[in-house]
C-alpha cells in the first residue's frame, strides 16, 4: 500500500493559494495528475506530462461530449491529447524514466489557474537541460489553452520538439475516436475526429512557435497525429520557448467545430500568449471575488479550502446549462463522470451563495433532464419525474447494475443504487428551494424550477404506498448509508419524500398567486389540478415517521436489532481500510456501523424536523457509529457541520480535516480517479454553515458561529437576493 502523502500545506501566505510538490514519485503520479488538473469550467486535463511517462493516465475533458461505452452506459471520451510536446537532446528523447533526474518541481497557482514545472535533467549523452512547463486552460473562454516549453542547457545541443495534437487516447482501454481528417504546416495543426457511437465532432487546432533560437519548422505527424516540428541547435546559456496555443470546439457548440477551432487557435497566436493570460487571469479574478473563503489562523485549512473551490471552479459549467458537475469532476475516469446527489446535495450551494449563475446552469441541467426523469419514473410504474441516480447527457438512468469485484475481477457484484437509492428526487428539490431562497431568483423558479418541484412530487405520491397500518411506505431502498441496502422506511429518504410533498404544496400556491398565467400553462402541461394537490398532503401527512418518544430516529426498520458496535473498533487508529473491506458486504449490513450520516445528513438538511434535543439524541447516537475514516468521502465535512451544531467545532474541526485532505493526502488511496467533488463542496458548507453558522431564513441571515480554538477569523461574501454579503467571524 502506498504511504499517505501530502503536498506541501506549509509556510507563509502566498502558500495558501499554492500547491506544491518538489520531488517525482512515480508510484504516486496518478494521484499527482489528479490534484494538478487544471480547466475552465468547459474543459480540464489533468496534470499529466506534456511528454508522458510509462502508465501514466493522461487524460483531458469537456462537457458534454459523452460517448457510449459497456456497464456504466456512457462517459465523457478523453479528448484527444492537446497539451503533448515531445523532446530530443541530440537525439535522445526527453522523459523522466531516461536519463537523471536532478530537479523537479510542480506548482499549481490557485489564484490563476496556471500548472508550472520545472525540471533539471541530465539527458544520457551528459548534457544538463533545464526545462520549465507552463499550462493553463482560459478561464475568459470556453474553447482555449496554451502550453508553453523553454529549454536551456549546460552545453550545445541538438534540439528536436514535436507538438501537436493526437487522437490516439483511450478511456481506460476504450477508444471514443475515429479520425476524420487532419493536417499541419510549418506553424499549426489541426484535427477533425467524432465519437464512435454517438458520432460528436471535434475540431482541435494548435498554432506553434519557437522563440530564442534560429530554427527549422516542419509539418510532421502520423495518421490521426498532425504536428509542427522544429529542429534548432541550442547554444549553452540561450533559452528556446516552444509555444502552442490551442483551441478545441465540439459539434454541439459549433455548426462547423473544425473551422472554429483552426480560426480561435490562430486569433489566439495573433494576441499571444500574453493576451491569453491577462484575459484568464482577469476572469479568475473576478471568479476569487466572488467564491474566496478567508480562513485565518490554520494554512492547511486555508490551502485546502481554496484547492476544493479551484477544483469545482474549472469543473462547474460555467459555459452552458446542458451539463453539470460529475462525481470526480473532470478530473479522472471516476465514476466516468456520472452526476449523483453529490451535485445538488454538497456542490451547487457553494455555488447557489457566492455564484448563483453556475448554480442556475447546474439546476438547468436537471431540468433539461426532465425527460428521462419522467420516462424514468414510468419505466418503474410511477407517474412523474424518478431523477435518476447516476445521470449524464440526457437525464436516462447511467447507474451500472453489475460490476466486476474490486478484490476478483472475476466476480460481479450487483448494484441497487440506479434501482431503488429514490432520494436523489427529492435532493434536487430541495437544492431548488436553497437556491431561490439565498438568490430570489422568482424567474427561475417560475419559469423551471417549479417544474422540477411539483413533477417529482408526483413521483413521491405515486411511489408511496398505503398500508393497513394506515401509514404510506418506502419498501426496498437505500438511503445515504450503502452499507444498507435494500432496507424498509429509511428515516431519510421518508423525511425527505414528506417535505418534497409539503414543499410541492407550497410551490404550487407561490405560482398560482404570484403568476397565474405560468401557474394556468403548468399545470395545464403537467394535468394537475387541486385534488392531486390536496392528495399529495395526505401522503406527506401518512408516510412511516419512525420517531421515538424522546426524538431518536431508527435510520430504517430493524436497524436497532442489527448488532451493535464496539466504538472503539471504528475509531482503531491502527485500521486502515473501510469497515465494510474487513466486515464483508453481507458483514457490514448485519451492524449498525454507518458508511456516512444518514439520520443526521437528515438532520444537516432539515433542522426543524430535530426540534429541542432531538438533534443532540440522534448525534450521540449515530456519529459514534458512522466510520468517519474509511467510510464515504461524502460523510467527514457533513459530521463537521453537525459536531458544530452539537457544540463540538474541535470535533468538528477533526471531520475537517478528514475532508480537507480527500484528495490532497490521498486518504482512501482512489483520488487517481478524480477529486472527490461533494467532499470539496462540503468543505464549504463546513466552514461556511458549520464553523461560521450562517443561516438563510424567510427574514434574511444570521450567523452563529462556531471557530475552533485555532481559527481567528472566517471572512467571505455571498448574494442575498442579488445583494452581495460580507460575512466576517472573528475569535
Ligand atoms: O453518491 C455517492 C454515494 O453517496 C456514496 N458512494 C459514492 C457515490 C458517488 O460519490
Amino acid at each position: 500500500m502506498n504511504e499517505l502523502r501530502a503536498f506541501d500545506l506549509a509556510a507563509g501566505d502566498p502558500a495558501t493559494w499554492r500547491i506544491t510538490e518538489d520531488a517525482f514519485d512515480a508510484d504516486a503520479q496518478h494521484h499527482s495528475e489528479t490534484v494538478f488538473t487544471i480547466g475552465n469550467g468547459q474543459l480540464c486535463v489533468r496534470g499529466s506530462f506534456e511528454e508522458g511517462y510509462p502508465d501514466d493516465h493522461p487524460a483531458a475533458f469537456m462537457h458534454r461530449v459523452w460517448d457510449d461505452m459497456p456497464v456504466s452506459v456512457t462517459e465523457l471520451a478523453n479528448l484527444p491529447r492537446w497539451w503533448g510536446v515531445d523532446l530530443w537532446f541530440d537525439g535522445e528523447r526527453f522523459r523522466l524514466d531516461a536519463g537523471r533526474l536532478l530537479a523537479f518541481n510542480r506548482s499549481l497557482d490557485l489564484r490563476t489557474g496556471v500548472l508550472c514545472r520545472e525540471v533539471r535533467w541530465e539527458a544520457p549523452s551528459g548534457a544538463v537541460v533545464e526545462l520549465g512547463f507552463e499550462r493553463f486552460a482560459d478561464f475568459s473562454s470556453p474553447h482555449r489553452a496554451a502550453v508553453r516549453v523553454s529549454v536551456a542547457s549546460d552545453r550545445p545541443v541538438k534540439v528536436r520538439t514535436r507538438a501537436g495534437l493526437d487522437a490516439h487516447v483511450e478511456n481506460t482501454g476504450l477508444l471514443h475516436w475515429r479520425v476524420a481528417g487532419q493536417g499541419a504546416d510549418e506553424s499549426a495543426a489541426w484535427l477533425h475526429t467524432r465519437t464512435r457511437n454517438t458520432g460528436i465532432d471535434l475540431g482541435s487546432a494548435c498554432a506553434v512557435t519557437l522563440d530564442g533560437v534560429k530554427a527549422d519548422a516542419a509539418a510532421g505527424g502520423a495518421d490521426g497525429v498532425p504536428t509542427v516540428e522544429h529542429t534548432f541547435q541550442l547554444q549553452a546559456g540561450r533559452t528556446a520557448t516552444l509555444t502552442k496555443l490551442v483551441a478545441i470546439v465540439s459539434g454541439i457548440d459549433a455548426a462547423d467545430p473544425i473551422a472554429g477551432a483552426s480560426r480561435l487557435a490562430l486569433d489566439a497566436a495573433a494576441a499571444g500568449w500574453d493576451a491569453l493570460r491577462e484575459a484568464s487571469d482577469t476572469a479568475w479574478r473576478q471568479a476569487w471575488e466572488r467564491s474566496d473563503v478567508v480562513i485565518e489562523g490554520d494554512q492547511e485549512a486555508q490551502l485546502s479550502l481554496r484547492f476544493s473551490l479551484f477544483q469545482l471552479l474549472i469543473a462547474a459549467p460555467r459555459f452552458t446549462e446542458h451539463a453539470s458537475i460529475g462525481a470526480k469532476t473532470l478530473s479522472g475516469f471516476g465514476y466516468r463522470h456520472h452526476v449523483f446527489w453529490d451535485t445538488e446535495t454538497f456542490m451547487v450551494p457553494p455555488f447557489s451563495y457566492s455564484q448563483p449563475q453556475i448554480a442556475r446552469n447546474m439546476l438547468m441541467y436537471r431540468w433539461h433532464c426532465l425527460a428521462g426523469a419522467r420516462d424514468k419514473a414510468r419505466a418503474n410504474g410511477h407517474r412523474g419525474a424518478q431523477f435518476p441516480w447516476e445521470s449524464a447527457g440526457t437525464g436516462e438512468e447511467v447507474t451500472p447494475t453489475w460490476v466486476p469485484d474490486s478484490d476478483d475481477r472475476a466476480l460481479l457484484v450487483r448494484i441497487w443504487t440506479g434501482d431503488i437509492e429514490i432520494h436523489i428526487t427529492a435532493d434536487i428539490a430541495l437544492a431548488v428551494m436553497q437556491y431561490w431562497q439565498v438568490t430570489g431568483d422568482d424567474a427561475f423558479m417560475r419559469d423551471h424550477g417549479a417544474e422540477i418541484v411539483l413533477d417529482g412530487a408526483r413521483f413521491w405520491a405515486s411511489a408511496a404506498r398505503l398500508e393497513s397500518d394506515g401509514h404510506c411506505h418506502f419498501r426496498n431502498v437505500v438511503g445515504p448509508d450503502e452499507y444498507h441496502d435494500r432496507v424498509d422506511d429509511n428515516a431519510y429518504t421518508n423525511q425527505l419524500a414528506a417535505w418534497h410533498l409539503r414543499t410541492a404544496g407550497t410551490v404550487a400556491r407561490w405560482l398560482a398567486d404570484n403568476h397565474p398565467g405560468r401557474w394556468a400553462e403548468l399545470s395545464a402541461d403537467l394535468g394537475l389540478d387541486a385534488s392531486e394537490l390536496a392528495q399529495w398532503g395526505e401522503v406527506a401527512e401518512a408516510i412511516f415517521n419512525p420517531a421515538a418518544p424522546d426524538g431518536l430516529l431508527e435510520q430504517f426498520a430493524g436497524y436497532f436489532d442489527l448488532t451493535d458496535v464496539d466504538p472503539a473498533e471504528l475509531r482503531d487508529p491502527a485500521r486502515t481500510t473501510s469497515m465494510q473491506q474487513l466486515y464483508g458486504i453481507d458483514g457490514i449490513a448485519a451492524t449498525q456501523v454507518l458508511k456516512q450520516p444518514d439520520v443526521l445528513m437528515l438532520a444537516y438538511l432539515l433542522p426543524e424536523l430535530f426540534p429541542g434535543n432531538a438533534l443532540a439524541r440522534n448525534y450521540a447516537y449515530y456519529d459514534p457509529r458512522t466510520d468517519h475514516e474509511h467510510g464515504s468521502s461524502l460523510g467527514p465535512a457533513i459530521s463537521a457541520v453537525m459536531a458544530c451544531r452539537a457544540g463540538e467545532p474541535e470535533v468538528g474541526y477533526q471531520h475537517f480535516l478528514r475532508a480537507a485532505r480527500a484528495d490532497l493526502i490521498d486518504v482512501r488511496h482512489n483520488a487517481g480517479d478524480g477529486i472527490h467533488g461533494a467532499s470539496a463542496g462540503g468543505l464549504w458548507q463546513a466552514v461556511v454553515f458549520g464553523f461560521a453558522g450562517l443561516e438563510v431564513t424567510a427574514d434574511g441571515w444570521h450567523t452563529t458561529p462556531m471557530l475552533p480554538k485555532h481559527w481567528t477569523r472566517v471572512a467571505f461574501c455571498f448574494d442575498h437576493h442579488g445583494v452581495r454579503q460580507r460575512v466576517v467571524v472573528e475569535a
